[in-house]
């Protein structure tokens, strides 16, 4: 089991998206009982409350390319501080969001917290798309296909600069798994940078079990450990229905908790987020409550 205190951050992010509703995800997990689950593993548990963000509906989008890029640089910015304060107090942080934009946010504040100690960090990124577009590329102007890219030092410098590093994770520590759909510009962006990717081919073809342990050990080489930035429409949408983009074709639940036992047992998790979490697509709050037994694999729940 984590030995830490775990510290969740709820980031209630709705401006990343075309389809709107992830900004209830904190609140389906939180009705989902999470504290009360994780207390039960025997870990000391704080809910920290959210961070501000602002509403679409009393914004300007500005640029078509990016839109609301300003406003989800402030909330990444406190974002950011605030995962930084948790790791100074040794606390784990548990970040829930939200569109997937927040991990912008939420990498910057775990590597600006480790580099100001000479340390690198890891960085495993869960995910049916490979969020890797930049202003330039992006079909739809959408941020929340955008963060992988910044957090690898490729995009807006409203994002890419938010660590003390750009950037904020070296691209031969990050790696992407449970991929299915890639826009053309991101194929070519994600060879040019070498990023390693297992998509759901290989997932098939190896097996989750080797997939997870390869993706540790890229995540771990000479760091100081991983975070993982975890989409929930990486996983099948018979697990995970309520998310904004669903893609067929995802993991099944055994194969999602075992990305999650794996992280675990490695013991080498810093840091964890839950993204995309929609309880207006969702069916009775099924997603939120998968994403709460996801979160007490990670954590270290076992069967026995
Ligand atoms: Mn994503």
């Amino acid at each position: 089991m984590i030995d830490k205190k775990v510290a969740m951050l709820g980031v209630p992010m709705d401006l990343g998206g075309g389809r709107r509703g992830v900004d209830m995800g904190p609140s389906g997990i939180r009705i989902a009982n999470l504290e009360a689950r994780v207390r039960e593993l025997g870990v000391e548990f704080e809910d920290r409350g959210n961070v501000a963000v602002g509403q679409p509906e009393s914004l300007d989008p500005e640029d078509p390319r990016a839109r609301f890029l300003k406003e989800i640089a402030v909330s990444c910015e406190e974002l950011r501080d605030r995962v930084g304060v948790a790791l100074e107090e040794g606390l784990f942080p548990l970040v829930i969001g939200g569109d997937h934009s927040i991990a912008c946010g939420t990498v910057a504040g775990m590597s600006r917290h480790h580099h100001a100690r000479g340390e690198k960090i890891g960085l495993i990124w869960f995910d049916a798309h490979a969020d890797m577009n930049t202003p330039e590329t992006t079909p739809s102007g959408n941020i929340h296909g955008m963060p992988l890219a910044a957090c690898l030092g490729l995009g807006p410098g409203a994002l890419v600069d938010l660590a003390a590093t750009v950037p904020m994770v070296a691209p031969s520590n990050a790696v992407l798994v449970g991929v299915r759909s890639v826009d053309e510009e991101e194929r070519r962006l994600v060879k040019e940078i070498g990023l390693k990717v297992f998509t759901m081919r290989e997932i098939d073809m190896l097996g989750i079990h080797e997939v997870m342990k390869r993706a540790i050990a890229i995540a771990s080489e000479g760091t100081a450990g991983f975070h993982l930035s975890f989409d929930l429409d990486g996983t099948d949408p018979s697990v995970a229905p309520g998310v904004g983009t669903p893609v067929s074709g995802g993991t099944t639940l055994r194969e999602s908790h075992l990305v999650m036992e794996h992280v675990a047992a490695s013991g080498k998790l810093i840091g964890l987020e839950m993204t995309e979490i929609n309880p207006i697509l969702d069916d009775g709050n099924q997603t939120a409550r998968a994403a709460v037994e996801l979160i007490l694999s990670a954590l270290g729940q076992t069967v026995l």
